[in-house]
């Protein structure tokens, strides 16, 4: 199973607001998500958090930066090769400005209006627990489209 990150900016404690890019190539192209991607060989996941989310929305985080939230498992019966798991990263500091990538044109959002109908089926059953400070592991099943979620097992860490 290939290993991914996904890092969350957020304003405020308890988070107020949260940076969201919409993906505008590859997997999950054309929904709005966090910022992350595969861990190249020999990286961590905490380093591989950083550099994505440079490349991505040019904001400059360091590892101790980053608050690990949790991991989720995503299971694609219909396209095993889609099969993954994710490392997720709230972010509460950085520095520099948001800024448009060629894979990401971020936006900030105030927590009550996460666009969760132009986001991954998932997000809604884990987002809010997170972004409330707690730590999550799950399961995701996707069903035959690879997009609706078929089956999910969220629990706290
Ligand atoms: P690249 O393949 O572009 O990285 N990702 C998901 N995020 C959510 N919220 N739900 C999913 O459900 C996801 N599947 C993948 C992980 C893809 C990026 O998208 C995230 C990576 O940050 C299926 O390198």
């Amino acid at each position: 199973m290939r290993s991914t990150t996904l890092c969350l900016p957020v304003q405020g404690r308890p988070a107020e607001r949260i940076l969201l890019g919409l993906k505008k190539t590859g997997f999950g192209c054309g929904k709005y998500n966090g910022f992350g991607g595969k861990f190249e060989e020999g990286e961590t996941a905490a380093a591989a958090a950083v550099r994505e989310l440079k490349e991505e929305c040019g904001l400059a985080a360091c590892e101790a930066d980053l608050e690990y939230v949790g991991e989720l498992q995503f299971v694609f019966p219909a396209s095993p090769e889609l099969d993954h798991d994710v490392q997720l990263y709230v972010v509460p500091t950085w520095q520099g400005e948001p800024q448009e990538s060629p894979e990401m044109k971020p936006e900030w959002f105030a927590i009550a209006d996460i666009p969760y109908k132009q986001m991954w089926a998932d997000d809604i059953y884990w987002l809010p627990a997170v972004l409330k400070g707690k730590k999550i592991s799950g399961r995701v099943i996707f069903g035959e489209n690879n997009e609706d979620v078929e089956d999910i097992t969220i629990r706290s860490l």
